[in-house]
């Protein structure tokens, strides 16, 4: 799969995609992100990409020219260019379903934004599709781009170490209940001790354990998963 991201700040996604399974799906060729700085495409002769709000009001609202430019260059080159995703907390709610869904594109591409928002011209051009990670507000869609990134990622097949691991996660389709607790040595620690069914060494028991575990947390945590 090839992402294409565009943000003002692309050397914050350079910590997040060199290290761990990003790197070593990157390094293996499974995935190839592509970041792009709209500045780069600003006919603005200060190098602005961004401008005050008509009608008046706090912030900055990012221009058209330089985005779209920059989403259409791209696009121009690419024989199938894939769905445009814009972050921004007027969008549908990201969720296991969606990632599933983009998961099988061979191309998507991310606008992330800054300050007070995209002109709406660019949302008329390039009609993104609006995502949102949760009802709460972040500073840019970057931090959103990579919560999509890796979400996406872990689904492509061979990215993870472990190809049950992506089945078992909570909420994959396989599975829209919470994970079961864990535990690993040592048997004892300060006073608590692991639950004696995981040292039976009866995997049929080990088993109805662990459902009943995630049943119960879900219950308590999350009603709504089990009425689905
Ligand atoms: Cl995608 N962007 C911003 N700025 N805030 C958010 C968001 C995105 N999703 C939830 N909150």
């Amino acid at each position: 799969m090839r992402i294409d991201v565009f943000s003002l700040f692309p050397e914050l996604f350079s910590g997040f995609l060199g290290e761990s399974i990003l790197k070593r799906a990157l390094d293996r060729q499974l995935l190839d992100v592509r970041l792009h700085n709209p500045r780069q495409w600003t006919e603005n002769k200060h190098g602005r990409v961004d401008d005050r709000p008509y009608g008046g009001g706090p912030g900055m609202v990012l221009s058209p020219q330089p985005i779209v430019d920059a989403v259409q260059a791209i696009r121009s080159e690419m024989e199938q260019p894939g769905p445009i995703l814009l972050l921004s907390p007027t969008g549908r709610t990201w969720n296991q379903r969606w990632a599933e869904e983009l998961a099988t594109e061979p191309h998507l591409m991310m606008l992330c934004g800054r300050y007070e928002g995209f002109d709406q011209r660019i949302l008329d051009i390039l009609q993104p599709i609006e995502v949102s990670i949760g009802d709460y507000v972040i500073n840019g869609g970057e931090v959103a781009a990579m919560v999509l990134i890796e979400t996406v990622m872990r689904l492509l097949p061979g990215a993870l170490g472990d190809e049950q691991s992506a089945l078992q996660d909570s909420f994959s389709s396989e599975n829209r209940i919470l994970e079961f607790p864990q535990y690993t040595r040592p048997r004892e620690f300060r006073g608590l001790t692991v639950p004696e069914v995981l040292l039976s060494g009866d995997h049929p028991k080990i088993d109805a354990w662990r459902r009943q575990e995630s049943e119960t947390r879900t219950r308590q945590r999350r009603r709504e998963l089990l009425d689905e």
